[in-house]
């Protein structure tokens, strides 16, 4: 007989397992530090609320290196702790949405997602780990601090030695006192699109002669999701998907759906003339939707797809209850919110803030600045969600006269006016600099005649005057739960505005994100270059922030 008894491991607590944005993300190396990975899925069970046992829990991820070995971990773990049954994805392969969906339509306790997103994977490179709650969302602060706080003082853990699991293998077993559940997480995910969506019109857009379609999952999580979707579903060529073997290290690129990392995708698409091309990232739950000659920023994406939703069938039957981005992401969605006298909602970054509004039934529509697009079908931001919502508004707008992504983009600008919006990231930057540009903004801030001053841009001789200064404070409107400290914001008169913040998932010293917005309702700017018609913005931004002088950096790392 084997022996299937618990049992208690010591160990020593870290002090750095505070997770971020979107869960725990440090480097390999960190992760297979002796005791690391265990402390933390420990600390993790110990703070599901109600308790590990008798739960049944969700387990995969975007395939990344590492994953495979911290599954069995997480097996020996769950069953130490008594967790009742592990609902596990093929090789551990989950596309992020895809889990949140599972939690939902099994009605698990939650789920536990190995994935470091769009952050590049391989053995001195990202991994990372996040909790998932029942209603399938990203678990709030309350939880969030209390594994972190767990994870401090953890003194030792709990598990049963039991026989590697065969993670290959479709079907239920018992492994000691667990039950396994090894599924095919593709399929119950491309089902629920299909109630979602009306692929029967995507199908005859995509096959009409002047449409082309490109989708790249740059080896990430998505591809077999992708083939599922647009070779057998909608009958495209392979030719129409490309990168859609999930690799551990994402055949050494960054996973990360923009014009910078996605070149593979953006080189295909102008050499090819393909009229629809789009990436997701690595755990599949962003997405970039770009066209020959027409890229869609992830602000005007959301607000596209909200002023679009009656041709979508979930929408249409559920109707819009209310629409809401994160506080850096342009205030386009905002103007379709009014249009449609629905609620809108300004929350702070990171997709966990958007779940209780969801479960209240306030929220249906919702987007981030950093490609993240989604809807109240799951409690994640979702990729492939986004990029078929696209197709279906596609075929709609097709139907009426509107062609192609470029005529949609100009089509809302004429309703709404065009929000300029860029992203300026500046990756790794030391700490203490980091710090100093904050303390900047906020000694400004704390200058009596900031408010009302004029600050100008020589480059243009634009001048831009203050009307309003803050650190972001979010109270949920649910739970009345507080978040402060969610970047800084300056709000010209004009209506633009930039805003700085500091990432909470870089994984190496600080990553500095500057977002600045403009807003026109000068038809002669609808087809301007963004980069051009945000310049004054950018140099007045950079001249408060004191940017360059602390950093060093002339340039940022990447532009979205
Ligand atoms: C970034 C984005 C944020 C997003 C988060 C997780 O966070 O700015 O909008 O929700 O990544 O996305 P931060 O703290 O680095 O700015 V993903 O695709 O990594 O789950
Ligand atoms: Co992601």
């Amino acid at each position: 007989m084997p022996d299937y008894s618990v049992k208690t491991v010591q160990t020593k607590a870290f002090q750095d397992q505070r997770p971020g944005t979107s869960g725990l993300r440090k480097r390999v190396p960190v992760f297979k530090q002796e005791h690391y990975t265990e402390n933390f899925v420990q600390s993790i069970l110990s703070s599901i609320p109600g308790g590990p046992e008798k739960s049944t829990l969700v387990v995969g991820g975007d395939g990344r290196y590492y994953s495979p070995e911290v599954i069995q971990k997480i097996v020996q773990i769950a069953a130490g702790n008594g967790v009742s049954k592990l609902i596990i994805g093929r090789d551990g392969i989950f596309s992020t949405p895809a889990v949140s969906h599972e939690i939902r339509a099994r009605k698990a306790t939650g789920g536990i997602l190995l994935t470091a997103s769009h952050n590049p994977g391989g053995p001195n490179a990202d991994f990372g780990i996040k909790y998932n709650m029942d209603n399938g969302g990203p678990a709030p602060e309350s939880v969030t601090e209390a594994i972190f706080e767990f994870s401090k003082t953890i003194k030792e853990y709990k598990l049963v030695e039991l026989p590697e699991v065969d993670l290959s293998k479709l079907g239920s077993s018992k492994s000691g006192p667990l039950e396994i559940e090894v599924i095919d997480a593709i399929k119950p995910y491309v089902a629920f699109l299909k109630e979602i969506f009306d692929f029967d019109a995507i199908k005859s857009y995509v096959h009409s002669p002047e449409v082309s379609v490109l989708f790249d999952g740059l080896s990430g999580v998505t591809g077999p999701y992708a083939r599922d979707i647009f070779v057998n579903e909608l009958g495209l060529p392979e030719s129409s998907i490309q990168n859609c073997e999930p690799s551990p290290d994402f055949n050494g690129g960054h996973p990360d759906p923009n014009l910078t990392y996605a070149h593979s995708l953006v080189q295909v698409v102008e050499e090819k003339k393909i009229t629809f091309g789009a990436a997701s990232d690595g755990d599949g739950d962003r997405n970039m939707i770009y066209g020959a000659g027409a890229f869609v920023t992830p602000s005007d994406s959301v607000a596209i797809i909200a002023d679009w939703a009656d041709c979508i069938p979930y929408f249409k039957k559920g109707g819009v209850k209310g629409l809401a981005r994160s506080m850096p992401t342009s205030t386009a969605l905002d103007r379709v919110a009014k249009a449609k006298g629905v609620e809108h909602f300004e929350v702070p970054t990171g997709w966990k803030f958007f779940g209780n509004l969801m479960d209240a039934g306030r929220l249906s529509i919702c987007g981030e600045e950093s490609f993240g697009t989604g809807s109240d079908h799951v409690r994640e931001k979702d990729g492939l969600w986004a990029i078929v919502a696209w197709l279906n508004i596609l075929a709609s707008a097709h139907d009426k006269g509107i062609k192609g992504i470029k005529g949609l983009l100009l089509d809302h600008y004429k309703k709404y006016g065009r929000t300029f919006f860029s992203r300026y990231d500046y990756e790794e930057v030391d700490s203490d600099a980091a710090a100093k540009v904050i303390k900047e903004l906020e000694s400004a801030f704390a200058s009596s005649d900031f408010v009302g001053s004029s600050l100008s841009a020589t480059s243009s001789s634009t001048s831009f005057k203050v009307a309003e200064t803050g650190n972001f404070t979010y109270t949920d409107p649910i739970d009345k739960s507080v978040s402060k400290n969610q970047g800084l914001y300056v709000t010209f008169e004009d209506g633009s505005r930039f805003v700085v913040r500091l990432s909470g998932t870089g994984s190496q010293g600080a990553t500095i994100r500057l977002y600045v917005e403009k807003y026109s309702k000068d038809e002669a700017e609808y087809e301007r270059d963004t980069q051009e018609g945000l310049k004054p913005l950018i140099e007045v931004a950079l001249k408060t922030s004191k940017l360059v002088e602390h950093t060093g950096r002339k340039e940022p790392t990447v532009i979205t």
